[in-house]
């Protein structure tokens, strides 16, 4: 079968529904689209760690620290599914590390702004998790077997991740005067960036067209984003706190809240690497990863021992 035919084949079968898996005929830039996102993904999860690592010592409570534990946890997990999942298009994960490690590839710009309080904590997992939610909700239904699989099992996390952040900021929303300002200031600061986690405008996602053809994404950027708030929206009215957003309005014809103007002059700063915190993240990240090589190295020991004796 010629290239050709062989891609008209992989195509009829896209369309078709069908999963795409690891041993399957692909074309190389399906491969590499997925190969890109998927990792830019797991470094993400990867450096998602850190924001909320943060307050880990500074939990309120025993219950909350607990639960912070496990979410953190989560994520490395998380973290790790992806890594494999891109292992099975030939990635090699510790050259994809290295790639984060050196500056060279791309995470999720929320990272990028510090947790100054523990609304933050709420807010992460209320909206930064929230969001991640509505975009994985539909990548458990991409084309890719092994990435669709990784998120059904990563959402269900989420959903946990999501009820624990809500749960925080209810709390705080009925609370002191004190603690009500706390979650509405922390609401204030991540609501916008929680808009740009969804990507850039249709217009100007170059990756978009391709990727939906290929069933990667199902849905867009600009449509993710709109479900995002339609969700949000109301969850903000349930607990009294203001989205900060003027233009914030439903319109009844089109059934959907209609938002204000991104500044997606600060997304593309922070996605270059000038946001608040990308200096701060990379070198906890690469301070982390030098004080693990003895951990990395015994380990190899080990298996080396092993096999030496099987
Ligand atoms: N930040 O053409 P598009 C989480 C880049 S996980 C930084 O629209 P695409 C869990 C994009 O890579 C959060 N860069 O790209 C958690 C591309 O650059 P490239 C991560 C961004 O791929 C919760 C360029 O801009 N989730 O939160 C961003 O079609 C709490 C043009 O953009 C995923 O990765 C951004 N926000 O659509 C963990 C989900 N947006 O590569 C801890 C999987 C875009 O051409 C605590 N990924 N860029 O140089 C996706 O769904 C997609 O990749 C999008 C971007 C929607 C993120």
């Amino acid at each position: 079968m010629s290239e050709e035919q062989k891609l008209q084949e992989f195509e009829k079968r896209i369309e078709a529904g069908d999963v795409i898996e690891p041993k399957d005929w692909m074309p190389e830039k399906y491969r590499k689209q997925l190969i890109r996102m998927m990792s830019q993904h797991a470094h993400s999860e990867y450096v998602g760690m850190l924001p909320e690592g943060n307050w880990i010592t500074r939990a309120p409570s025993l219950r909350r620290k607990m639960t912070l534990l496990a979410k953190v946890q989560d994520e490395a997990g998380h973290g790790l599914y992806i890594y494999s999942a891109t292992e099975t298009l030939g990635a090699d994960r510790h050259d994809l590390i290295q790639q984060l490690l050196n500056g060279t590839a791309k995470y999720s710009s929320i990272f990028n702004y510090p947790t100054l309080t523990w609304a933050d904590i709420g807010t992460i997992g209320w909206l930064v998790d929230g969001a991640a939610i509505v975009n994985q909700t539909m990548l458990a239904k991409c084309s890719y077997g092994p990435y669709s699989r990784a998120m059904i099992r990563i959402c269900k996390e989420e959903n946990f991740h999501k009820k624990q952040g809500y749960e925080i900021i209810a709390n705080l929303a009925n609370g002191t005067e004190a603690q009500k300002k706390m979650a509405q200031d922390s609401i204030n600061r991540w609501w916008w960036p929680s808009l740009m986690m969804f990507g850039p405008p249709d217009k100007d996602s170059p990756n978009s067209a391709e990727l939906m053809k290929w069933k990667v994404k199902l849905k867009s950027n600009d449509e993710l984003r709109q479900r995002f708030v339609d969700l949000t929206v109301p969850q903000a009215k349930a607990v009294n706190l203001t989205i900060p957003d003027p233009d914030l309005k439903f319109n009844e014809k089109a059934g959907h809240w209609e938002f204000g103007e991104i500044n997606w002059d600060e997304f593309w700063q922070v996605v270059k690497g000038y946001g608040p915190m990308n200096k701060e993240r990379m070198k906890v990240r690469n301070d982390a990863h030098d004080n693990g090589t003895w951990v990395r190295e015994a380990a190899l020991a080990y298996t080396k021992k092993r096999e030496k004796l099987n």
